[in-house]
């Protein structure tokens, strides 16, 4: 085990050596920190004019026209063609489309730009500059210095600011954010939602003593038996801690009050494997999502953090929570708030969006097709809702392209780098609907041979794709070899077809592994009523979900583990255009753009509320 810890410690260091970033700060919330939200000034800049001269030059550090560098004019007869002030102003964090109209469809460049003092108590400390998210790429600027770039549209990442150049007053911040769509990133140029540009997550000073603790872990440890610890109230914890340099000497302190816990680990150049033995612990589950307040210390400097502990695994075609077979009452959720057409990012946000989930009886959400911000998984593990996050490796990558395979990577690792420690992840996901390829299985399968490694405590899966032949839908996908579950899209009755084809619908699975639906859903505008065979009517909706229900309860394998259905709300999407029933957005949500539960809404709520007391009934026993 500690091998393992250790290699997965090692595999982040060398991801990150490879990137001027540095390793990622976890819990910034639990530290001191001093939020730079608010009021930003912008300049939509569509031609790239502040980062490259007439020639098409990147523009040298200390040129006038480049647009990190503070233009004022000291006098009138000084030459200026950019200036950051109102009523030129933006909202940090939000998405810029639905700040004004005229960013709606805008895909370029936008500069950003807020000025803000050095905080209090700094002294002797250290001042990192912490970006929840930036879609897609963030050049970042400080005195007219680079601090960095940062690309991945939802993921986070710190700077370190160099001490000579925080000034006492006035530091003149500036963010160049470029939302351009290639296809050689990830996601690519082609997808199913809505392409928000902007700094759509939190912005943070970080002030941190010189030697702190990054990036630490506690959990059960996974290789015991659960079921053996719970009946004699003994359990192995087990975890490390990352410090930001190499110590010599320097002891961490792992405490949990609750549990009268306190414990001393040597560090080892800059890192510390924490072993020991608790007695009875609250298990994390969605009945009852007990977290503990764990804190990790180190010379003096503690972060606190909420820990659940709970242990999640696969036996056989079970998928296994705290030694007790696990049904998944899912449902996919895309970061999006449809009452105001923009990226959720807030608290408040996240409980709108779990708490519809909550209210649709679910065990479970897939937070699709990104990693979702840092409340939302914070609000699941509170809520105990498990959870599925996914990397944005969705549809046409550039699967031959070795760049790429380095930055589907990099995502990866720093979405498991935010969110190892949350319990309500139970499911890295590598992707959605890669088309089959033995390029793109090699692809594929390295990252989840990288998951496992960063991360062997959890389940890996990708959303993958049925293969229909003479007559019946196989699940064969040669990346089910690789994945802990074989989780599956399917839409039959809505392309291609009517409902009633899942009638007769014949279904194999290749793998005597857990089966996850991972998406099935039809379209259905709200207030829309007609015959059941009308598309996009409430009633056609409601009667698709009515006869998957029946098809996944009379005629699916025994392997059949639980579905996320597509999708809580209806989002926006550029490829829907029917201009009766779309206009720009995709209706499959079980709500509507307005909040508006729809019919199919009630159909999953009474089915999930079936299983939810039939597992009761069973537990009684
Ligand atoms: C899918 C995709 C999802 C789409 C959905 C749809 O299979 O994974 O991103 O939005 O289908 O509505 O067709």
């Amino acid at each position: 085990m500690k091998n393992l810890l250790l290699s997965a410690i090692a595999l982040l260091g060398s991801l990150f050596g490879a990137n001027a970033q540095d390793a990622l700060i976890v819990n910034t919330q639990g530290r001191q920190h001093v939020s730079l939200n608010g009021t930003w000034h912008y300049i939509i800049d569509p031609y790239d004019t502040g980062f490259y001269d007439y020639r098409f030059k990147e523009r040298p550090e200390k040129d006038a026209g480049a647009y990190w560098n503070n233009s004022e004019p000291k006098d009138p007869t000084q030459w200026t063609e950019h200036g950051y002030k109102a009523p030129y102003n933006i909202q940090v964090p939000g998405d810029w489309n639905s700040q004004d109209k005229q960013f709606l469809y805008y895909e370029g460049s936008v500069w950003y730009q807020r000025n803000f003092d050095k905080p209090a108590a700094t002294a002797g400390k250290d001042v990192y500059l912490y970006f929840g998210a930036v879609n897609y790429e963030a050049h970042v600027y400080l005195n007219g210095k680079k601090l960095g770039t940062h690309k991945g549209g939802f993921t986070a990442f710190n700077f370190k600011i160099p001490k000579e150049l925080l000034k006492d007053k006035d530091n003149f911040l500036v963010v160049r954010v470029d939302n351009r769509r290639h296809a050689d990133e990830i996601p690519t140029v082609n997808t199913d939602w809505f392409n928000y540009g902007g700094i759509t997550r939190d912005v943070e000073l970080v002030i941190v003593p010189q030697n702190f603790i990054q990036q630490y872990n506690l959990q059960l440890d996974p290789s015991q038996d659960i079921v053996a610890a719970k009946k004699k109230n003994k359990y192995k914890l087990s975890g490390w801690a990352k410090i930001n340099t190499p110590l010599k000497g320097g002891k961490v302190t792992v405490e949990i009050p609750e549990l009268k816990l306190k414990k001393e680990f040597a560090v080892q150049g800059d890192s510390v494997a924490f072993n020991f033995e608790a007695g009875k612990i609250g298990l994390w589950s969605p009945e009852s999502p007990k977290l503990y307040n764990v804190k990790f210390a180190l010379g003096g400097e503690s972060v606190s953090e909420k820990v659940g502990f709970r242990k999640i695994e696969v036996s056989g075609k079970k998928i296994i929570l705290n030694g007790k077979q696990v049904f998944l009452r899912g449902i996919s959720i895309h970061e999006e708030i449809p009452q105001q057409i923009r990226r959720a990012h807030s608290n408040k946000d996240a409980s709108q969006l779990l708490g519809w989930a909550k209210d649709l009886n679910c065990n479970m959400v897939r937070l699709a097709h990104y990693p979702h911000n840092e409340n939302m998984t914070r609000v699941a593990d509170s809520l105990g809702l498990m959870v599925w996050s996914e990397i944005p490796v969705y549809w046409t990558i550039e699967f031959g392209n070795p760049e790429v395979l380095v930055k589907a990577k990099k995502q990866l690792t720093e979405m498991i780098a935010r969110d190892r420690n949350r319990a309500s992840i139970i499911i890295w996901s590598v992707g959605n609907e890669t088309p089959v390829s033995p390029i793109r299985t090699t692809f594929m399968s390295t990252l989840v041979k990288t998951a496992k490694k960063l991360d062997g405590s959890r389940l890996i899966s990708a959303a993958l794709e049925v293969n229909y032949q003479n007559g019946v839908h196989h699940v064969d996908d040669p990346l089910g070899q690789y994945t802990d579950i074989v989780s599956l899209n399917e839409y039959l009755g809505w392309y291609g077809s009517t409902p009633d084809a899942c009638r007769d619908a014949k279904w194999t699975v290749g793998y005597d592994k857990p089966f996850f639906v991972s998406e099935t859903g039809a379209e259905g505008n709200f207030g829309f009523h007609a015959d059941k065979t009308a598309r996009f009517s409430e009633e056609y909706q409601e009667w698709y979900y009515q006869e998957q229900i029946k098809m996944f309860e009379e005629r699916f394998p025994d392997s059949y583990s639980g579905l996320s259905p597509w999708i809580l709300a209806d989002f926006r999407s550029p490829r829907r255009n029917n201009p009766t029933y779309q206009e720009g957005w995709n209706t499959k949500g079980l709500i509507s753009k307005n909040g508006e539960k729809k019919k199919a809404f009630y159909v999953l709520q009474a089915y999930y509320k079936k299983i939810m007391e039939k597992e009761l009934a069973i537990n009684k026993q």
